[in-house]
Formats: structure tokens, C-alpha cells, sequence
């Protein structure tokens, strides 16, 4: 049987749930992001705004200008996540087979599901109806046998919309589609696309795979694949998320050099943050290991009084830890660990002002990004460039003498 796959995205969603709550918002120009005497970019614009050309990404002041009446919102995250966690749950009594995508789409495999509604068309319906009627909010439909065309679908029918694209019917649907609708299309791979003459997905689906390998390497077939229609991608539900994270390793000599047992727990408070940060969640507890060359054991624990996932929180935290620990025993040490356990879900908080947790946070997602594109040994604090001395590094960090564990 052919697989069916829905794509469900609901509409302006930030702009939707404030005016859900405030219903005199309804059929205005409203933008969430902030106010645009701040710096700061749309995050989201109600299809009233967008009439005027206002989207996500632009600046509050560029929206502002052009079109003065817009109604700008700060926002607030608490409220969308809720408002995220109850539409899942919506989706999740119609399918056991979701697949959340950020905040307000999911995939869900709906094959053989028709013959319970009717059809899958009238499956979708008693969807956006549920959500709407229970959440107030819009929900876009798209229907296809894979997630590309399913997604790109909904898109297309927005808002409000529905659009189904019957088994066989992918590429005729693609054809006339300008390739920016592709998902995975950015503005570089556009613009050399239109240099190559390429300009709507039914043309990149002519060309050779080899082709598009030879300007944009793996991706390229991929893209060949997706502009074909074809997506054997399966709508994997997400794996349940760990109660805590924790990294720990055993140095090959016992040691009590403080400088080496601070750099080494700063190195491996990088690497819990930077797991904790790629999961969007905070932690609210962090527990100092130590074990000595006997094997007796100790585990300190603190509580932080504000969620956090900075490496220098975290590191912090343990530092102190370490340091009382020190002072109380002064027998080497054979391994050392961190772990951060009292997990929070953070997301991003548009109302934060530019405090300095603020500006730790963007420090910190700026390292995420270089070690995610050049390896984590890219980018070192000046405690941990100490390990040198005594770890081996690849592109992927320091090679520790045990691996570092998480559970
Ligand atoms: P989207 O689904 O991309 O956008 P949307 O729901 O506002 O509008 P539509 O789906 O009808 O086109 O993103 C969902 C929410 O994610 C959006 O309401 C706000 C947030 N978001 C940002 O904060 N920044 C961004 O750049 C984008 C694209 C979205
Ligand atoms: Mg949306």
C-alpha cells in the first residue's frame, strides 16, 4: 500500500495564539517580536501584515516602516510551547505515527487511517477542526505518499488550507513550483540554481543527479530526489528525551593538580552544555563526580536558583563543587565527571532584555555553530587549552581515556 503522509502547520502560529487571547488582534496587521524601537527581527507576521510584505527574519524597524500600523507584540515563549504541547496532543490521539518539526508542524503517518474517517480528506478536516475548536487556532494540511511533497503541500494551501496530492500526481504538482518552495532550497543554492537556468522544481527534476552532485555534493542527489517528488524519509517518532546528561572520564594518572581537574571538568561542562543546548533544554541541578585512586566515590550536588544550559554555568557550578571537595580531601583523583540532571525546557525567550545571561546564551550559540561546522576543538577557552598537554585532540575534541558517558 502506498504510504500517506500528512503535513500539518498552523498559521502565523505566535501571531494566532495572541489573538486568541485578545481577539481585537483579529484581522490586523500583527507582528511578534518585539516593539521597533528595539533591535530585533520579526518572528511572526499575521497574513494581514504580510499583505504589506512583512515576514519573519525582517528587522521591527523595516516592518515598521513599511507598514506603520502594524501591531507589534513582545511575545511571550511559555505561552507558545503551551499552546505547541497541547496542538501535539491533538495529533497524537489521531495518529500514534508523529513526528514533531519545532513548535506548531509535525508529520504524522496516516496510512490506511482512511477508511476509520471515511477518507484521509476527511480525516484532515476533523483535524483542523479539533485544533480550531479547541485551541482557537488554524491548522494547514498537506496530504501526499511522502514527507517533501506533504510539506511543501500545506505550505502551498496556506492558510486555512488543504491540499492533497493524490499517489502518482507528485511531479505534475512540483512542476510549475519555483524552487525556492523546495525545503532545504536556501538563498545560496537559489541563486546558483538561477545561474544554471534552473528556476522551478519540475526543471531541477530534469537534470542529471551527477549534475547537481558536482555543484552541491551529497545534497545534490538528494535534491534530485526531493524535485522528483520521491521522500522514503519515515515519520520517526522522537526518541524519549533523557532524565539527565553527563560526562565523565578517568585520567591516566591519578591526579590532584587543581589547574588539571578545573580544566579538564570546564572541558567536559562544554560538552553537557553543548548537548543540553542542542536538545533546547536547561538544566536546574548540577552534580560534581569524583573518584579517587581507591574507587571510593563521591558525588556532590548544587541547585542553580534560574535554569541555565551555559557552559560557564554549568562549569561554575562544578568549579565550586570541586573546590569544597578539594578542600576537604586532598587524595588524587582518578576520574571526574559533571552531570546536570532537573532538565527544563528552555526555548527562546523573546522578551529576555540584552542582560548578561543574555549575552552568554548568544556566546554560546555562536560556539555551538563554529563546532558544529569546523569540529569541537575548534574553538577552546583558555582553561581547557591546558588539556593539550595531556589529551590527544582530533577534529571531534579531546580524545579523553575513557570515553566521556552520558545516560
Ligand atoms: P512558521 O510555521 O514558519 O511560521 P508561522 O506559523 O508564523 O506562519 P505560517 O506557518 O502560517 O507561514 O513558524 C512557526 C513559529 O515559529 C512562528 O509563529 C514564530 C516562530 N518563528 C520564529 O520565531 N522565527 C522565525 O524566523 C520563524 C520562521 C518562525
Ligand atoms: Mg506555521
Amino acid at each position: 500500500m502506498a504510504r500517506c503522509i500528512m503535513h500539518i502547520d498552523l498559521d502565523a502560529f505566535f501571531v494566532a495564539v495572541e489573538q486568541v487571547e485578545n481577539p481585537e488582534l483579529k484581522g490586523k496587521p500583527v507582528v511578534v517580536g518585539g516593539r521597533p524601537d528595539r533591535r530585533g527581527v520579526v518572528a511572526a507576521a499575521s497574513y494581514e501584515a504580510r499583505a504589506f510584505g512583512l515576514h519573519a527574519g525582517m528587522s521591527l524597524v523595516s516592518a515598521s516602516r513599511l507598514c506603520p500600523q502594524t501591531i507589534f507584540i513582545e511575545g511571550s515563549f511559555p505561552k507558545y510551547r503551551q499552546a505547541s504541547q497541547e496542538f501535539m496532543a491533538i495529533l497524537a490521539n489521531f495518529s500514534p505515527y508523529l513526528e514533531p518539526m519545532g513548535l506548531d508542524e509535525a508529520y504524522l503517518d496516516v496510512t490506511g487511517f482512511g477508511s476509520i474517517y471515511g477518507s484521509i480528506h476527511l480525516m484532515a478536516l476533523a483535524i483542523k477542526k479539533r485544533v480550531k475548536d479547541k485551541l482557537g487556532l488554524c491548522a494547514s494540511v498537506g496530504i501526499a505518499n511522502g514527507k517533501i511533497v506533504a510539506k511543501v503541500a500545506s505550505d502551498l494551501s496556506k492558510p486555512d488550507g488543504l491540499i492533497e496530492v493524490a499517489p502518482g500526481n507528485e511531479r505534475a504538482f512540483f512542476t510549475p513550483l519555483p524552487i525556492a518552495k523546495l525545503p532545504g532550497i536556501g538563498r545560496k543554492t537559489e541563486r546558483v540554481l538561477k545561474g544554471l537556468g534552473i528556476n522551478t522544481i519540475g526543471k531541477l527534476s530534469t537534470v542529471p543527479p551527477r549534475i547537481l552532485r558536482g555543484y552541491f555534493g551529497v545534497f545534490g542527489e538528494i535534491l534530485y530526489r526531493y524535485a522528483s517528488g520521491v521522500d522514503e524519509r519515515r515519520v520517526e517518532p522522537p526518541p524519549p528525551k533523557a532524565k539527565s546528561i553527563s560526562r565523565e572520564t578517568t585520567f591516566a594518572e591519578d591526579t590532584g593538580n587543581k589547574s588539571q581537574l578545573k580544566a579538564t571538568l570546564r572541558y567536559l561542562s562544554e560538552q553537557v552544555g553543548s548537548h543540553l543546548r542542542q536538545q533546547d533544554r536547561g538544566t536546574r541541578c548540577v552534580t560534581l563526580k569524583l573518584r579517587y585512586a581507591d574507587f571510593a566515590t563521591i558525588t556532590r550536588r548544587q541547585t542553580l536558583r534560574q535554569g541555565s544550559n551555559t557552559d560557564q554555568v554549568i562549569f561554575e557550578a562544578g568549579a565550586g563543587l570541586l573546590e569544597k571537595a578539594l578542600a576537604q580531601e586532598r587524595r588524587p583523583v582518578r576520574l571526574i565527571g559533571i552531570g546536570v540532571s532537573n532538565l527544563t525546557e528552555l526555548g527562546m525567550q523573546l522578551d529576555m532584555l540584552d542582560t548578561s545571561a543574555h549575552r552568554l546564551e548568544q556566546l554560546n550559540k555562536t560556539i555551538d555553530h563554529i563546532r558544529k561546522k569546523y569540529g569541537f576543538a575548534a574553538i577552546q577557552t583558555g582553561q581547557t587549552l591546558l588539556l593539550k598537554n595531556i589529551f590527544p585532540s582530533g577534529d571531534n575534541g579531546y580524545t579523553l581515556d575513557t570515553l566521556s558517558l552520558s545516560r
